[in-house]
């Protein structure tokens, strides 16, 4: 629907931005550090862009005080970042790691005493290499006692000073990557294992939960859900099916198990038949559906088109874009129930990910319809090709113009009657894009470096710092007219 005034966005609303501690801390073997699947996965050769490693990143880890400064100069309301499991458990489990604490202690004082809310991410992707050589990580329920433990201590440790918590970020991202398509560790290709490793990483959540309440009684935590919500490619009931089945499959697989503790009816039966049905054992549906989340953190970055594809149809195809030449990508399906194809009527990043801010506004509205649930935004941002001028300037006005559309699709969505606590662009200095190296940038804060680890380091101000500093300012009415007329 068209409105034809938008609300404004709630007093409190979280203005943030986001990074995960492997994409820009660097110090990876620093103060008694373990070892993780990513810095093992990056060492072969062949699995990131040029071989990229986060063995230096931006080198957070040794400059974080000149990051929250440049944070706080712009007013930022809030600051997602994530917690390496092997800073705290070097081996995973056993002994605390006292050095490990006391960084993630000066990382949220020195925020606290700025005025920027602490959102932390338990969870983005870092597994210590000993838990997956032990007993294979995701894949044994060991991993439930195991991500416990570890949670009990952040929250022990950081609850006093941190009240918004993610559990884990994009468990639709790291559990497929790493167990279906082969982009990330351990490259298993096994849909059977993928669902059952799902499966563990789902009562790992469900348990962290119980124990946040336990411990940190006043705070909020949710997941992280990397939100693409489908689309059908056409009226054709055939295609309007595959749209059905790919919300099924890839989105209610998901959150109906975070918000309701429960798999969606038609994709069990559909892995039931194929044989691929994670195993359930007694008591983990109940555990599933004591454990609801406060929020669902949702990142966004597309929508997804689907359309009918029979049975002799395409399937997964291990080939993605990630040297950001458009138009590389490829079309992915399952045979018998979708092909995931292009949308004629959106543009594409040079990356091929479609740009699409109505999308926003249609993920945010269906978790509400759905689950009834607040929702915090917890990555959204346009990955590009920034340029460094001789005057030291970036001129990101693309960033503005993509940043800007969706922060106007969630005043429509707020409009609409979604709950919407904040918003976190994806990311504050430039970082690590896991398989897409340092060339793909999507931070207000240029870091001069590349694929060499050639470069200063050196923070510099993009355009879109000033520009998100603005409508930090006035509570997202910045330009507020400019961003009517362009939608
Ligand atoms: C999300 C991840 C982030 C970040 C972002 C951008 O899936 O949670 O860690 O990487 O996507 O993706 P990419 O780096 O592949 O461009």
């Amino acid at each position: 629907m068209i409105h034809e005034s938008l609300k404004d966005f709630p007093k409190n609303f979280l203005w943030g931005s986001a990074s995960a501690a492997y994409q820009v801390e660097g110090a990876w073997n620093e103060d008694g550090k373990g070892v993780s699947i990513w810095d093992e996965y990056v060492k072969i050769p062949g699995n990131t862009f040029k071989n990229t490693t986060g063995e230096t990143a931006v080198d957070h880890y040794h400059r974080y005080k000149e990051d929250v400064a440049l944070m706080a100069e712009m007013g930022l309301k809030a600051y997602r970042f994530s917690v390496a499991w092997t800073r705290i458990y070097p081996e995973g489990r056993g002994e605390v790691n006292p050095k490990g604490i006391q960084f993630y202690n000066n990382l949220i004082d020195e925020l606290v005493k700025n005025n920027i809310e602490p959102v932390l991410t338990i969870y983005h992707w870092d597994l210590p290499q000993k838990l997956q050589e032990l007993y294979g990580g995701w894949e044994s329920r060991e991993i439930v006692d195991d991500f416990d433990r570890y949670c009990r201590t952040l929250f022990r440790e950081f609850g006093d000073r941190v009240k918004y918590w993610v559990s884990l970020n994009e468990q639709n991202v790291f559990i497929p990557d790493g167990y279906l398509n082969g982009f990330h560790p351990p490259k298993v290709t096994d849909k059977k294992r993928m669902l059952q490793a799902n499966h563990y990483a789902n009562l790992a959540n469900a348990r962290a939960i119980l124990s946040f309440r336990e411990l940190v009684p006043d705070g909020k935590i949710g997941p992280s859900f990397a939100y693409s919500p489908a689309y059908p490619a056409s009226c054709r009931p055939e295609d309007i099916m595959a749209y059905e089945d790919a919300e099924d499959l890839n989105a209610n697989w998901w959150m109906d198990v975070y918000c309701r503790g429960e798999y969606p009816k038609f994709a069990l039966e559909y892995y039931r038949r194929t044989g691929e049905a994670p195993e359930i054992e007694d008591g983990d549906m109940e555990l599933l559906k004591s454990a609801r989340p406060d929020f669902m953190g949702v990142n966004y970055y597309r929508s997804g088109t689907f359309c009918h594809n029979p049975l002799d149809g395409v399937g997964i195809v291990r080939e993605m874009n990630n040297t950001g030449k458009k138009g590389t990508a490829k079309e992915s399906g399952i045979p018998g129930v979708y092909k995931n194809i292009k949308n004629e009527h959106l543009e594409v990043t040079n990356w091929d990910w479609p740009i699409d801010y109505t999308g926003l506004r249609v993920a945010l509205r269906r978790i509400t319809s759905r689950y009834g649930m607040p929702v915090l935004i917890t990555e959204n941002g346009l990955g590009e090709f920034d340029k460094l001028t001789e005057d030291e300037r970036i001129h990101d006005s693309y960033r503005i113009h993509y940043l800007g559309n969706h922060i106007q699709a969630c005043r429509e969505a707020i409009t609409d009657g979604v709950d919407l606590m904040g918003y976190c662009t994806w990311s504050f200095t430039d970082l690590l894009s896991w398989l897409n190296g340092y060339q793909k940038r999507y931070g207000f804060v240029y870091v001069d470096r590349d694929e060499t680890d050639g470069g200063t380091l050196r923070r510099i101000k993009k355009d879109s710092y000033y520009w998100y500093q603005k409508m930090i300012e006035t509570n997202g009415t910045y330009e507020k007219e400019k961003w009517d007329e362009q939608r």
